[in-house]
């Protein structure tokens, strides 16, 4: 039997489509997915869950002895726009669950942790265009200022406890599955969603506003490669730079227009703006490439394809 494996956070937007692989690599039995709330019904169907608080430490003690965890990703955090509204609770969400993996991790209770970073951890201080791995850092966000404290936490545990922690700088992730949540980011998935409905969208961002992205495919197959890689090629223990493509709302509306060519955007920027006007434009992420390999596969245009078919078939089936 495969050492079992623990998601924390399987019900979001990234945790669904993680978890859901991990299970066909692993065997179902094997990937026990957790969330404060129940998710889709091919998660909840494909194998076992726990409905775990990821600040809650006797919880996941309990859970990670009663499976026998060996490997957890923790993906429960609170995303940057929230983040803003509940700056003490989106800290003590993203900063306790850490430590109580990190924690796990020290004891020698588990043998691996995957706990994903953000373009966040940049700010607008940073080069902007294919901003680089080793920069200024300086967050204006708290979930930028938690990622960031995040990725030492890893590192200090990594250098000082053995700990063997692996993480990426995730960009703005684009899904047709499950909804994200709460992200600066999310309105590269919510315009895929309402050209279907709707034929119209309402950008809570500027049109030239460009940002770092990647399709889920991509991000799933990066971390699963990052886990998967060598201890020794995995030289960087803070965070990797990761990153598919960049693109504005405005070139996004333009691919979908290839499609529907009816298709209207309007622009009314609100409070999302000035977070996305503090990240990267596009990243460098040239040590992962060289380091364990990583290689993008999917481009704006065939992410509009693959995501405004897969809405339209979800739409024609309610
Ligand atoms: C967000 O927009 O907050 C996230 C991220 C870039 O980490 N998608």
């Amino acid at each position: 039997m495969a050492d079992a494996v623990l998601v924390l956070g399987a019900c979001g937007q990234i945790g669904t489509e993680l978890t859901i692989r991990l299970r066909s690599i692993y065997g179902n039995a094997n990937v026990i997915a957790s969330d404060i709330k129940e998710g889709s019904k091919e998660l909840m169907e494909s194998g076992p869950f726990e409905i775990i608080d990821a600040t809650d430490a006797q919880k996941i003690h309990e859970i990670v002895r009663k499976y026998q965890v060996k490997k957890v990703y923790l993906l429960a955090a609170m995303l940057s726009a929230t983040a803003e509204k509940y700056p003490k609770k989106a800290w003590h969400l993203n900063m306790t669950s850490l430590s109580i993996v990190l924690d796990l991790a020290k004891e020698k209770v588990i043998d691996q942790i995957y706990w994903p970073s953000s373009i966040a951890v940049f700010g607008s201080t940073s080069p902007k265009v294919r901003t680089p791995q080793s920069t200024i850092l300086e967050p204006s966000t708290v979930y930028g200022i938690s990622k960031l404290s995040g990725e030492y936490w890893c590192n200090y545990f990594h250098i000082n406890y053995g700990v063997d922690v692996r993480s990426l700088r995730y960009p703005g992730i684009v899904s047709w599955k499950t909804q994200p949540g709460g992200g600066t980011t999310d309105y590269a998935v919510d315009i895929y969603l309402q050209a279907v409905k709707e034929g119209k969208y309402d950008c809570f961002l500027s049109e030239d506003t460009r940002l770092p992205m990647m399709y889920m495919d991509d991000a799933i197959d990066a971390t699963i490669q990052l886990m998967e890689a060598a201890a020794e090629k995995v030289k960087i223990r803070t965070s990797y730079n990761l990153s598919g493509f960049d693109c504005t709302p405005k070139e996004v509306a333009a691919s979908i227009k290839k499609h529907m060519p009816g298709f209207q955007i309007n622009y009314n920027p609100d409070f999302r703006q000035q977070i996305a006007d503090s990240w990267p434009n596009s990243i460098d992420d040239s040590f992962a490439r060289t380091h364990w390999n990583w290689n993008h596969s999917i481009d704006l245009d065939e992410m509009t394809n693959i995501m405004l078919t897969n809405i339209k078939e979800s739409v024609f089936q309610l």
